[in-house]
């Protein structure tokens, strides 16, 4: 792997080329300018992918803004060379055209040329792939099991298993009277059980199925993997920082398919613990207490990191 700092600054330099390129080439719609992008959720007039918050995730971005690059410099490439073909040998000024059926130096170009590209694709991609099934030691494993049509998380070395279940929109005006922060309840994502994992520790997590393919994804984890009925599918990540990310199930389902969100909240590792002895007490009074907390520091954290312009 890459070391740290190095892979920032290059991924740092990809994506101010990406934009860069973006933003001459879509001319005043860039005038505009991509709103921001969620994180953990989506965000009005999205452009790119929801932040990233797992070292997965990052590179999942960077790979895409690599590629972009490649993809963009061959359009340009070939749409220069179709211009200057079109210019240069219209029957005007080439009223004789040459009768050339075959030039070997070209044709071994337009092979080898493709194929360091593809190589320069495959190294990093190949790359990631192998770090997302690195799998390093967990301190937590989390099963994700989708019903038609909603999702169970165990927690099997802490004893614990959670429901969670899509809000209806008077169930979400209640959460927010009761004192959720809005955005932390958003519409077809918010669930009544969130499930709660520590910040900066490994989770391995495996997905399964009781009916039905369903997938288990969170935009903002760079994780997606399917559930399939009678197998145990396994994902790692890693979440750097605190917060509250949603995700929904992305394998078609069945009617309510859009209907089953995850919401993963994550805390210290001390309100972790202690949202672990709620849960397993069955106190439903204080888990509901250790959700709401977090999720108004969260909301304070927030509003603190604007002020700072974060
Ligand atoms: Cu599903």
């Amino acid at each position: 792997m890459v070391n740290g700092s190095l892979r920032e600054r290059m991924r740092a330099r990809v994506r101010a080329a990406v934009l860069g390129a973006l933003s001459a080439g879509l001319g005043s719609l860039a005038a505009v300018g991509p709103a921001a992008a969620g994180t953990g959720q989506p965000s009005p007039k999205q452009m790119g992918f929801q932040t990233a918050v797992t070292p997965v995730a990052h590179d999942i971005h960077w790979l895409h803004d690599y590629v972009n690059i490649i993809i963009f410099a061959i359009t340009v490439f070939v749409l220069v060379l179709m211009l200057y073909v079109m210019w240069r040998f219209s029957e005007k000024r080439n009223p004789v055209p040459s009768r050339t059926t075959h030039n070997t130096t070209i044709e071994v170009l337009w092979t080898v040329l493709p194929v360091f590209v593809l190589v320069a694709i495959a190294i990093p991609s190949f790359k990631l792939l192998f770090f997302q099934y690195s799998y390093p030691p967990p301190d937590l494993v989390v099963k994700a099991i989708g019903h038609a049509w909603n999702w169970t998380h165990e927690m099997p070395d802490k004893g614990i298993s959670v429901d969670s279940v899509i809000l209806r929109d008077n169930e979400r005006a209640e959460e927010i009277k009761a004192g959720m922060p809005a955005d932390q309840v958003p519409r077809n994502l918010a669930v009544d059980n969130e499930v709660l994992v520590p910040v900066n520790k490994v989770v391995h997590l495996l997905a399964t199925s009781t009916d039905v393919i369903h997938a288990w994804t969170i935009p903002s984890f760079g994780s997606k993997l399917d559930a399939v009925p009678g197998r145990i599918t396994a994902s790692w990540f890693k979440v750097e920082k605190e917060g509250i990310y949603f995700g929904q199930c992305s394998e078609l389902c069945g009617k309510d398919h859009a209907f089953m969100p995850i919401a993963i909240r994550v805390v210290k590792e001390a309100v972790f613990e202690e949202w672990v002895a709620a849960v397993k007490a069955r106190d439903k009074r204080k888990v509901k207490e250790i959700v709401r907390k977090a999720a108004n520091e969260l909301a304070a954290a927030k509003v603190a990191d604007a002020g700072r312009g974060k």
